[in-house]
């Protein structure tokens, strides 16, 4: 293109722009990419960094003073957004002895999952007490109830993972704090997996959301599970061994926003190379290995998160047998028609 015709063409978008109009052809490459482009960047955070971090915080202001007491997992590709991935959001939080985290309720779906504490802290969800253990899953669906407290004797800290990014997108935010810093507690621990993720359904039960009625997955039964499987030996190349939690009433992921999975590698085992569209967040619940992507690798240990942005060929080795939660927007990818996964080797 010879200069007048660029020179004329730039003065135009110039001019265009003021009244709020934008050439496509200036844009198109950026919008429309030939494969994902993404902002987030492969990082890890260690446990040993961010617990210390938090037992300070811990010193200077209360649970219910600070409302949720969390540290952000923030991507450093996307600085000041609160964002671990594009579309997903990551903290780590704790709960002292004593301590009430109030009631509210908000759009966000949230989980909890459990890194540290010995029994007494729960999650109370619409008046259901969750009490947690290490390597529990905890559901707060969209628009319930949800109040944290802890009735042991040491520190409770756990992952949360919500869609604030995806309500935002949407701007689709409400949230309300609750009369009472408790909900009152109505139900018991293990009351929804009763009714509801036993294999039996109340005979007239119909779901009103589209997001698990059972609200604690206990690590003793995943654990019990993948180590189940593990006796035939049907390792996947990519996975190992990978389950998915799902809502018992209709197989579909426990929440609509939020994928999460559990996974087995045993010792040695290196997964082939694997990359997919939905940038995946990981907790180590046991073991030590290291997941290659792209041209970095991250060892990693117990407790420690690591993000895979989308589209980033990655494999784990697993130095020992290594048990990996993760999570990740997949179901609504899925949804939307969007979610590719490559199993090639690179
Ligand atoms: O525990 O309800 O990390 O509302 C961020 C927002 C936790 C919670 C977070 C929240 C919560």
């Amino acid at each position: 293109m010879d200069d007048l015709k660029s020179k004329n063409l730039s003065s135009y978008s110039d001019r265009v722009i003021k009244d709020n109009i934008r050439p496509l052809w200036d844009v198109l490459s950026t919008l429309v990419t030939p494969e994902p482009k993404s902002c987030c960047e492969a990082t890890l955070w260690r446990y040993d960094t961010v617990r210390p971090l938090l037992i300070e915080a811990g010193n200077l202001l209360t649970a219910k003073e600070a409302e949720r007491r969390v540290l952000i997992l923030e991507n450093p590709g996307i600085p000041g957004e609160s964002k671990i991935t594009t579309s997903l959001y990551a903290g780590i939080q704790l709960v002292l002895p004593g301590e009430i985290a109030p009631a509210h309720k908000h759009s966000q779906s949230a989980f909890r999952f459990v890194l540290e504490g010995k029994k007494g802290a729960y999650t109370a969800v619409n008046g259901e007490k969750s009490y947690m253990e290490v390597g529990d899953l905890i559901l707060t669906p969209s628009g319930t109830w949800h109040d944290h407290g802890n009735e042991g004797d040491g520190p409770v800290l756990w992952l949360d993972g919500l869609d604030i990014p995806i309500v935002q997108f949407f701007d689709a935010s409400f949230m309300e704090h609750h009369s009472e810093d408790e909900h009152p507690h109505t139900k018991g621990d293990g009351d929804s997996m009763a009714r509801y993720g036993s294999g039996m359904l109340p005979i007239d039960y119909e779901a009103e959301v589209p997001t698990s009625p059972v609200m604690k997955y206990p690590y003793s039964r995943t654990r019990k599970i993948l180590f189940k499987m593990k006796e035939t030996n049907e390792w996947d190349p990519c996975h190992g061994l990978k389950l998915m939690y799902v809502n018992p009433s209709d197989g579909k992921s426990a929440m609509p926003t939020l994928g999460a999975f559990m996974q087995l590698l045993p010792s040695g085992f290196e997964t082939a190379s694997y990359r997919s569209t939905d940038a995946t967040v990981y907790s180590v619940v046991e073991g030590t290995g290291q997941t290659k992507i792209g041209n970095k690798t991250f060892e990693w240990g117990p407790k420690d998160t690591f993000v895979v942005p989308s589209w980033h060929y990655h494999h784990h080795i697993a130095n020992s047998e290594c048990v990996l939660f993760s999570y990740s927007d997949r179901p609504v990818q899925k949804v939307l028609g969007l979610w590719r996964e490559d199993r090639g080797n690179r």
